[in-house]
């Protein structure tokens, strides 16, 4: 067919382009054809990448932006196709990650008719209904002239404010109907747009003044810090002022762990020292968190936090985040970045600082004496040498054979716990994990996306056995593409992390949890190394802990893709200093130290 103008999938991958977009990820339908067609015309451009589960494609696009800070775009079908995707898109929403997902429709001249894969009985080609909990806006142009309108505005509100997936959904036709001249401009429409606001100057200098008058502050930082890039700013604060800082299980890597001044997770999982330091702080300053049950201990006070009477000065890009859970002494609405340069500007007209600092060495002292009873309280578990291998140290294991560039990109299950635990995180990215939505197959299928993101740098997805399973067919993407990632399957041969949680709520009743042989009522699982082999991929099993750091390095010396079968005991949850409470079934107990009771007056 000749063509003398831009048609609508044309548009929109032109758009890509001049976004540098490099990669499209995605699978095929009959109702995305002509999207395909059009990256087909411009492979030069954007490399396109078809996998073999729609959720894979849109955790791939999500890990490639945590780890290079730049959105890439999903294409899938429609009904079905794009069905496979609200998984990924909550994952992202929830987590504050954008990617634009081209999701294929039905023809607009078949709307209403029930076509095939129409979702018609509630209202016409309904999928914006189907995500619209799930991301940050859904665009759907029904006409050609529609798109280059939608395509730029799509953009936009992806990437402005509080980042987050957005949905551009294209009938059949209108991939195919004349839709411009020429594409929007991106410096026109977003490039050139900051949301770098600043917060109240006022609002800083009381930040400040609240700041340098407390005798035991924390900082408590989360994923506002990493993805705000604001880590180097960060570091100079806590440095400046010799305040502690924490994390929340997204803000790890915000500071690298082995600071002096990092005092480590904050969790029902997360070490003594950060807990005991951060519930008994006077001032907590926090920055791009969220507050969720899991960082807060339930939000039970004196576990995680004493909010009040501790003060909480709560700075975030979003203003619905803050006093959503905590009552705030200061919010501020600003981006955590050029917040601290403001409060750094303040302090440099401030002649008090250095005095101010030296008050903190008894505060400093206190949290050394409580991390030292901590490390005593740990230690057993780091030289158990029993087999399967003692969870904690499988964690510090595979943590210490990260190189220093490495990316560990975990999944869900009680192995992250044990990750966000035991990893010492130095980078930003040294450890990706899904905290909002928390989907199997985050970190099975999200190392691929790690990897393209960053070719030079040691891939390694730690995924649990339930999850590998459910998402195995990434072994057939890395060998396609050459992606060469190490997959450490954390093999406990059950849904571990929730039969945990009949074991600890429900008197053991356990069902549904675990995977058996129905003949002998043994474990049961595939031999995930032989799978790895029938996909073309070398794979080992490993079963003692003194074995399993060697594995990972020399998974990732091959340089090509790997799968480690890590035999792992599932006998022990990972305990802290903070608690976690399912309404109606009770809330578990902290394994070291008890609740902290603020004094009065
Ligand atoms: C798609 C999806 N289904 C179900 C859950 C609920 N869930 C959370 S963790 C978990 C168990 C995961 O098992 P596995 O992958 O083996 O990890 P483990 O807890 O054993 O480390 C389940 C079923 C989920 N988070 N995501
Ligand atoms: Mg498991």
């Amino acid at each position: 067919m000749a063509k003398n103008m831009l048609d609508g999938a044309q548009v929109i991958v032109d758009y890509l382009i001049r976004q540098k977009v490099p990669y499209a990820f995605g699978l095929c339908g009959h109702g995305n054809i002509q999207f395909i067609d059009a990256l087909y015309e411009r492979a030069e451009d954007i490399k396109t990448i078809s996998v073999h589960h729609e959720t894979v494609a849109g955790f791939m696009a999500d890990v490639y932006y945590r780890v290079s800070g730049q959105p890439t775009a999903t294409f899938t079908s429609c009904g079905p196709g794009s069905a496979n995707l609200p998984i990924a898109l909550g994952n992202s929403f929830l987590d504050s990650v954008p990617f634009l997902a081209v999701t294929g429709n039905i023809p607009t001249s078949q709307f209403n008719r029930g076509a095939f894969q129409e979702l018609y009985r509630h209202y016409q080609a309904d999928f914006p209904s189907t995500v619209r909990a799930y991301c940050k806006r859904v665009f759907q142009p029904t006409r050609g002239e529609m798109v280059p309108l939608a395509m730029r505005q799509a953009w936009k509100t992806m990437v402005t404010g509080r980042p987050g997936p957005v949905v551009l959904d294209v009938p059949f036709d209108v991939f195919r109907e004349a839709a411009a001249e020429e594409t929007p401009k991106p410096e026109e429409w977003s490039a050139n747009i900051s949301c770098r606001c600043g917060a109240d100057p006022e609002g800083v200098k009381q930040a400040v003044d609240m700041v340098l008058s407390a005798e035991r502050p924390v900082i408590l930082i989360g994923q506002g810090v990493k993805y705000g890039g604001a880590a180097t700013d960060l570091k100079t604060l806590a440095e400046k002022l010799d305040i502690p800082v924490a994390w929340s299980a997204s803000g790890a890597g915000g500071i690298d762990s082995s600071h002096r001044l990092a005092l480590g997770l904050v969790a029902r999982n997360g070490p003594y020292q950060a807990n005991h330091a951060a519930r008994q702080a006077d001032v907590l300053l926090a920055l791009g968190v969220r507050f969720d049950d899991r960082t807060s201990s339930s939000w039970l006070p004196g576990y995680s936090f004493t909010i009040p009477p501790t003060k909480l000065i709560h700075v975030d890009i979003d203003p619905d985040e803050i006093g959503r859970n905590y009552p705030v002494a200061l919010g501020l609405m600003a981006d955590v970045r050029t917040f601290l340069r403001q409060v750094l500007g303040e302090l440099d007209a401030r002649k008090d600082v250095r005095d101010k600092a030296a008050a903190r060495a008894k505060w400093l002292d206190a949290i050394a004496g409580y991390r030292t009873e901590w490390e005593s309280f740990i230690a057993p578990g780091f030289v158990d040498d029993g087999s399967p291998i003692n969870p904690q140290r499988a964690a510090r294991e595979i943590d210490a054979a990260m190189p220093a560039d490495g990316i560990l990109v975990s999944d869900i299950g009680v192995h992250h716990n044990w990750l966000i635990a035991f990893c010492k995180a130095k980078r930003p990215d040294s450890l990706i994990g899904s905290m909002g939505f928390g989907p199997m197959g985050f970190g099975v299928a999200g190392a691929l996306g790690a990897k393209l993101a960053a070719p030079d740098r040691p891939c390694v997805s730690v995924c649990g056995d339930g999850a590998f399973f459910m998402h195995a067919s990434v072994l057939g993407t890395a060998v396609e593409y050459a992606i060469p990632v190490v997959w450490v399957v954390w093999n406990n041969y059950a849904y571990a992390s929730i039969r945990g949680l009949q074991r600890g709520y429900l008197n053991g009743r356990e069902l549904a949890t675990d995977f058996k042989h129905p003949g002998t009522g043994a474990p049961y699982n595939p031999d995930f190394a032989a799978m790895a082999r029938s996909a073309g991929i070398d794979g080992v099993r490993i079963d003692r802990a003194a074995d399993l750091g060697e594995a990972v390095r020399a998974g990732i010396a091959t340089g090509r893709p790997y799968l480690i079968d890590a035999q792992i005991s599932a006998d022990r949850n990972p305990g802290g200093a903070g608690v976690w409470e399912l309404p109606g079934l009770g809330q578990s107990q902290p394994a070291i130290g008890g609740r902290f009771q603020p004094s009065r007056g």
